[in-house]
């Protein structure tokens, strides 16, 4: 075999199937965080390590783990992810023949299915980068904007307005926290589990403006415990992103095979799969 004649470990599904079981067991045993589950935060490492792709210079995106990084870890968005990062440093020891890059995304996929969401395929092939590869400040959407400010962000990694509202249905997982963002709260009930709730609460709550001293932000009219983001509003008020808003809301079904072959996308933004080897898609088995 390869790793016979060069000395180079050359890992197998069944070898990515054991980092995935590991980072599984760990966010069984950790479960005093947040809303009881690292899962959210994990997506949300992995989706900041992709979501700096610029299409047109091929800079940024999941291949160069750059958010190690203080340049690019300081990055105001990336506010809180060292919790996700320091989560993964034992699976990171313990397996070091995994890039962070390959890492990260992994993480994100197990997060995801143990959540109970889609299965996510999974390519490998990620290389870490050096410091020089750090992207500039501003590549992620700003949560205070509109539907200009959107399409901008997401147009420039290469995305549409249906993938934009597809992707968007992430929030149904994890919080905000005043020490991160600055925003506060949940945007679901179910915050540790894949639905379509955020589609279904952005339709059916009534959202005012929140009342408080922080940044604007709406919350629900009938328990005043669920937010949302200005961004997450835009949703609803152009006509082009409601009519998928409502799609969704109405079939979990097509919300999740939507989501599935988004989030594929935007994980492998970037990344130069070698055209000879690893290119077929890896299922990776979930826990339940
Ligand atoms: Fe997000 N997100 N996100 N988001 N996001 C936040 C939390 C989480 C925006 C802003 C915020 C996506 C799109 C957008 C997740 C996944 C995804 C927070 C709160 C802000 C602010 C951070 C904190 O205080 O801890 C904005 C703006 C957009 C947009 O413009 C579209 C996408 C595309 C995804 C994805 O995964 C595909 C997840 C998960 C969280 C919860 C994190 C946590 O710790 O809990």
């Amino acid at each position: 075999s390869a790793s016979e004649t060069t000395g180079v470990f050359v890992p197998k599904q069944e070898d990515y199937q054991k980092v995935y079981d590991d980072i599984a067991a760990l966010l069984q045993e950790k479960d005093d965080y947040d809303d009881g589950s690292y899962g959210p935060v994990l997506v949300r490492l992995a989706w900041h390590a992709s979501g700096t792709y610029d299409k047109e210079t091929g800079t940024g995106g999941s291949n160069g783990a750059t958010m190690r990084f203080a340049p690019e870890g300081d990055h105001g968005a990336n506010a809180g992810l060292v919790a996700a990062r320091d989560f993964l440093a034992p699976v990171k020891a313990k397996f070091p023949w995994i890039t962070y890059s390959d890492l990260w995304i992994l993480a994100g996929i197990c997060a995801i299915q143990e959540m109970q969401g889609p299965t996510i395929p999974y390519r490998p092939g990620r290389m870490d980068k050096d410091i020089a590869a750090c992207t500039p400040d501003g590549r992620l959407p700003d949560a205070s904007q509109g539907n200009k400010h959107l399409r901008g962000i997401f147009y420039r990694m290469g995305f549409n307005d249906q993938e934009i509202v597809a992707l968007s249905g992430a929030h149904a997982l994890g919080r905000c926290h005043t020490d991160r963002s600055g925003f506060d709260g949940p945007w679901t009930f179910s915050p540790t589990v894949v639905t379509n709730e955020y589609y279904k609460l952005l339709l059916n709550e009534k959202w005012n403006w929140k009342k408080w001293n922080g940044p604007k932000q709406y919350e629900d009219k009938s328990t005043k415990t669920l937010m949302m983001l200005p961004t997450d509003m835009a949703l609803v008020s152009d006509k082009a992103f409601k009519q998928w808003v409502d799609k969704y809301a109405k079939d979990e079904g097509l919300f999740f095979k939507d989501f599935a072959a988004v989030i594929t996308k935007l994980f492998e933004l970037g990344v130069p799969f070698d055209e000879t080897t690893q290119q077929t898609p890896i299922i990776l088995k979930p826990t339940a």
